[in-house]
């Protein structure tokens, strides 16, 4: 997929067109750029603005508009009104959705649009917008509405969308409870998504939001779904902020690690094998990947929380962190000493049905007894360890499966150990299959 960005450079690379490249690229999109204008700015103070002349913005996006088959394009700091004009002819014949965000300042003060071009910028960017994402103070400025109430912010959204925009998105609504809204208009329906704020003072919040808003939009994901993304990736980029300059943070990209992409979608498949509800503890589930050589469950990227079963609806409440499991990255922790292939383990509900269904089919299984635990053990509360080392005390090879029957007030568990999570489903489908 290939993404535009038309907008100013901020050397700092926390806004602007060199945030857009970053996050198009963390979204596995090619990121093309357009400049509208050169700042100088850091992390504390913003410099002098230099427009880039109607000539070489028009060849800039002649040229790439001649060349690449582009998905999708966000438009960001515009400037004046040659560059809106500019913008409006080469990009009014173009049917690829357009996302604008009308960034009117910067965090450190500076003016991202001259106040003369206002009407212009209304009159010739706004009806481009395929969704246009104004912050509270972006919106009231465009709207000359003063939201300080529900019906205001309505009423300033309208007043948008009445001026040519599709969708209006009025981003960062503050609530009680230090939650933060998103308020979205589209055709027919409005609505509020909100989420957890975090308060820092940031740089590149805002571009973040609108560059998750135009991969998503591109990638045929519904109004709805492009705000959940791109709220969950600039909370993300906010919690992961860092000092790199003296002054106030940048936004990052928190990396996903390889051990996080593939236990993510583990979990997603796993919740969604039919009837895996009946394979799910009343303690709960959780399910763990392993980075190389673990030394301790610090090591060991499990849920904190569960994955948790309500009726019949399977669904994991939590995040995916590094030691966010105790018992099950315990317990492999544990078998990876002896068997240092094994990387990933789950917890399922112990059923005389399962496992025959295991012995069926020729898996490898292990058993302890909990009742045979020594008192010293049971005081220090090291129970997994000595269940697991116990069970596989004698083994040569690496069991697929461990359980225990329980003991008095304790409930009997089946544990699934594998390579990978992968590995783990395949193990898990020998028993729901
Ligand atoms: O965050 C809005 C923004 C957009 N574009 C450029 C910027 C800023 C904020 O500083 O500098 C170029």
């Amino acid at each position: 997929m290939n993404l535009l960005s038309i907008g100013g450079s901020d050397p700092s690379s926390g806004a602007g067109i060199q945030s857009d490249v970053k996050a198009f690229a963390e979204f596995n999109a090619y990121g093309l750029t357009v400049i509208t204008a050169i700042t100088s700015q850091n992390t504390s103070s913003f410099g002098m603005i230099e427009p880039v002349s109607q000539k070489i913005l028009k060849n800039q996006l002649e040229s790439i508009i001649s060349d690449f088959k582009i998905d999708g394009i966000k438009i960001g700091m515009v400037f004046n009104s040659q560059i809106i004009k500019t913008l409006y002819h080469q990009l009014k014949k173009l049917k690829i959705p357009i996302v604008v965000d009308p960034v009117l300042k910067s965090t450190t003060g500076g003016i991202l649009i001259e106040r003369t071009s206002a009407i212009d910028f209304k009159k010739y960017i706004i009806p481009l917008a395929t969704i246009i994402t104004p912050n509270k103070f972006e919106a009231e400025m465009l709207s000359k509405v003063k939201i300080d109430s529900k019906s205001n912010l309505e009423k300033s959204a309208k007043i948008i969308q009445k001026m040519g925009a599709k969708n209006v998105i009025i981003t960062g609504v503050e609530e009680k409870n230090n939650r933060i809204s998103d308020f979205v208009l589209e055709k027919n329906t409005k609505y509020t998504i909100s989420g957890n704020k975090i308060a820092n003072t940031n740089h590149g919040s805002g571009c973040n939001y609108s560059a998750a808003i135009v991969f998503a939009i591109s990638n045929n994901k519904t109004i709805r779904e492009s705000v959940r993304f791109a709220k969950e990736f600039t909370y993300n980029s906010i919690k992961n902020a860092k000092k790199v300059g003296k002054g106030i943070k940048i936004t990052d990209i928190q990396k996903t690690d390889e051990i996080n992409s593939e236990l993510s979608q583990a979990i997603n498949e796993f919740v969604r094998i039919k009837n895996i509800y009946k394979n799910i503890p009343e303690c709960q589930t959780n399910f763990v990947y392993s980075k190389q050589k673990p030394k301790s469950t610090k090591d060991i990227l499990g849920i904190s929380g569960r994955i948790v079963k309500a009726g019949k609806e399977v669904t994991v409440a939590g995040n995916l962190s590094y030691g966010g499991s105790k018992h099950v990255a315990t317990a492999l922790l544990t078998l990876n000493k002896k068997f240092p292939h094994i990387h990933s383990a789950i917890n399922l509900k112990f059923q005389n049905t399962t496992i025959s269904k295991i012995k069926k089919s020729k898996m490898i299984v292990s058993r302890y007894d909990r009742i045979q635990e020594p008192s010293n053990v049971k005081n220090k509360g090291s129970t997994i360890e000595w269940g697991i080392k116990s069970a596989i005390k004698n083994m040569k090879e690496s069991p697929d499966v461990i359980f225990h029957k329980g003991d008095f007030g304790k409930e009997p568990m089946i544990i699934f150990f594998g390579d990978t999570p992968k590995n783990i489903l395949k193990k898990i489908s020998k028993i729901t299959g």
